[in-house]
């Protein structure tokens, strides 16, 4: 089967992304959402979770999960005493994550049709958007489209003529990144500290209030209605196997014009740069590394990732990750260990602490990232700062700690010699120290 890894705009779904039109229920209706959704829905659950299946959406989030098996867990008759509850992460929070702000502001009827869709499919109660307290305009945006999906009887009783009563609600988060994850963003729609629980039980058996609950991200929800109207198979065509479908991408930093476009899955990173982006600043050559997935993933020095598909696979390969497709371009101007010293002093900040590994390694790493960044270090950290990250990686509760740990080993074997020069030449005066550090 061929592989089509470039979009042209007939094959977008994002078709306001930038929003030249309105996000009102009124434009969104004129680019087709809301177009008979009654008829989506009497597919029937079993059948959206087949297409949806099919289609081979994996979660846009970061973890990539399949997203119509993880509809697959839900209870297939829930009790009343036992509701279920579909959970849309909208707390998007990663470092160069930015595609679900732009979903929310220009197109938040996608959202909310999709959340339909995902909680008939999966039998849920209602719908939770859990909004990142900082997008606050994005926020007033979301409350007005919910506002016109229910005064337009297309949520809440008896939701599009269906039959079937659907809620959502919209919660504001306080600005804590782990509230992203999943089971610390439950905790604190409980009204509790956003803490990660323990997984298992996942939420799929033990999730909000208890009750079985998906928690999904905001693109994999969006994007429902359009793959169930176009088909599994349109979706599938994208991208390469096991990777399909089409994928916002958040391109940052030292490019000629940064944005956020969807693409094919599988798109090579120097075709994604080109056709989007107008190349690299000063050129080419003038790349040193790329972060391909948001800060959680490891660094990809420029000769690696030229032709790697930007998929789950092909980023892999090259030792890194898609994470949320933020992508963070460096070029040779950037001085690359004050940029993963800065990463290491967010998740030291953003640590919720319950884990020792996690508490303690994060602040510990950041410091040994601080005085190799000012030359201040003896050779030998190198090595122990390697095996610290070895030792916090998969040893704490949730994924911030891996987190932590991974830019800075994708640091150390990529840029060994430049962390060794540093030191060597730290007798010449050294750097002054970052801001934080002075904190
Ligand atoms: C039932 C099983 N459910 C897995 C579910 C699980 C979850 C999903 C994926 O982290 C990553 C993280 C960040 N029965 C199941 C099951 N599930 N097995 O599948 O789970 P998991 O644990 O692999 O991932 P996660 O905890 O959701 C997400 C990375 O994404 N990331 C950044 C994300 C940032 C944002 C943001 O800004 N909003 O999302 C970037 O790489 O580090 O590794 O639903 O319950 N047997
Ligand atoms: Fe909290 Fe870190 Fe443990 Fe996650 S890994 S639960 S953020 S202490």
């Amino acid at each position: 089967m061929s592989v089509i890894t470039s979009l042209t705009d007939k094959d977008r779904i994002f078709t306001n992304l930038y929003g030249y039109q309105p996000w009102t229920l009124q434009a969104a209706r004129g680019r087709g959402d809301w177009d008979n959704t009654k008829a989506l829905l009497e597919l029937g659950q079993d059948k959206i979770i087949d297409v949806m299946k099919a289609s081979g959406l994996r979660g846009r989030g970061g973890a990539g999960f399949p997203t119509g098996t993880k509809w697959s867990f839900m209870p297939k008759t829930p009790s009343p005493e036992r509701p279920s509850f579909l959970v849309i992460n909208a707390d998007e929070s990663e470092p160069g994550s930015c595609k679900d702000r732009e979903i929310i502001r220009h197109d938040p009827h996608k959202l909310i049709e999709g959340a339909l869709v995902a909680g008939f499919a999966m039998r849920a109660r209602a719908a939770y958007i859990y909004i990142r307290g900082e997008y606050i305009r994005e926020a007033e945006t979301l409350f007005a489209a919910v506002q016109e999906a229910y005064d337009a009887g297309l949520v809440g009783k008896n939701a599009c003529g269906s039959g079937y009563d659907f809620d959502v609600f919209v919660h504001r988060g306080a600005g804590a990144y782990i509230c992203g994850e999943e089971t610390a963003m439950i905790e604190s729609l409980e009204g509790k500290k956003g803490q990660p629980r323990l997984k298992p039980p996942f939420p799929a058996g033990a999730g909000l209030y208890g009750c079985p609950t998906t928690v999904n991200n905001v693109e994999s929800i969006a994007v429902a209605p359009t793959i169930l109207r176009r088909g599994a198979e349109w979706f599938a065509s994208f991208g390469a196997e096991n990777n399909r479908g089409t994928k916002l991408f958040q391109i940052s930093g030292h490019v000629e014009k940064p944005c956020v476009v969807e693409e094919a899955m599988s798109i090579p990173f120097r075709e994604l740069i080109e056709k989007h982006c107008g190349g690299i600043r000063g050129g080419w050559d003038n790349l040193l590394a790329v972060i391909p997935g948001g800060s959680s993933v490891p660094l990809v020095p420029a000769k690696e990732i030229m032709d790697a598909p930007m998929d789950f696979d092909g980023l892999k390969a090259v030792g890194s990750g898609l994470g949320t497709a933020a992508i963070i371009v460096m070029d040779k101007s950037t001085d690359v260990v004050r940029a993963i010293s800065r990463i290491s002093y967010f998740y030291k900040h953003e640590s919720c602490g319950q884990c020792t590994p996690c508490r303690e390694g994060t602040g510990w790493m950041w410091r040994v990232m601080e005085r190799l960044r000012t030359g201040d270090a003896e050779i030998g950290e190198i090595d122990m700062l390697q095996q610290v990250t070895k030792q916090v990686e998969g040893h704490s509760i949730c994924a911030l700690g891996d987190a932590a740990a991974w830019p800075i080993q994708g640091l150390i074997k990529h840029f060994r010699p430049e962390l060794e020069r540093r030191i060597t030449d730290r007798k010449g005066g050294g750097l002054a120290p970052m801001q934080e550090a002075a904190e």
